[in-house]
């Protein structure tokens, strides 16, 4: 697999941490979001992506240009299926309810939730914008305990190949 990805994006740090917690072996093609006016903005990435968007996710032979369905390709077949089924007969409208009535209840392993997969870079950024989560201790709490996984670790945009040295931890 090949993850165009950018070492800051949330929706690729999503993709990154469900394949550290799948134990899948990929590759990364940084694409920087900003450098030269964006590369996401290149002839050759838009062949990719037309949404001109990381992440983007080749694997199993097809390329897939949206964070939440990367993620439930690996997610099982059950859910899979759900997602399939929900393309098939309606549209991405019904896809986004097959995602919230999957976020809580499929686990990636270590009884880890899509929920709990995307809280991580929400919160991160929002650390980032310093912004006061004071308010919520229980999002805070699941945060720092999540932040202690490895797949959360490994795949934190400070230990990218793309990561600026001065933001490397
Ligand atoms: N729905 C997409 C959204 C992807 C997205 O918004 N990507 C942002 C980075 S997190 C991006 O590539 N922005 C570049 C741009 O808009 O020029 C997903 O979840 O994968």
């Amino acid at each position: 697999p090949i993850l165009y990805s950018y070492f800051r994006s949330s929706c690729s740090w999503r993709v990154r941490i469900a394949l550290a917690l799948k134990g899948i072996d990929y590759d990364i093609v940084p694409i920087n979001l900003v450098k030269d006016g964006g590369q996401q903005y290149s002839k050759e990435f838009e062949t990719l992506n037309p949404m001109k968007q990381v992440p983007t996710l080749k694997i199993d032979g097809i390329t897939i240009t949206q964070s939440n369905l990367s993620i439930l390709k690996k997610v099982g077949q059950e859910t899979q299926l759900a997602w399939a089924q929900a393309v098939i007969s309606s549209g991405f409208k019904a896809l986004e309810s097959v995602l919230q009535s999957t976020a809580g209840k499929y686990c990636l392993g270590n009884e880890i939730s899509m929920a709990d997969l995307c809280l991580v870079p929400q919160v991160a950024n929002a650390e980032r914008y310093k912004v006061d989560l004071s308010p919520y201790p229980t999002i805070t709490r699941i945060y720092k305990t999540l932040l202690t996984v490895e797949a959360f670790q490994v795949s934190h945009p400070s230990r990218q190949p793309d990561t600026p040295p001065e933001l490397r931890a």
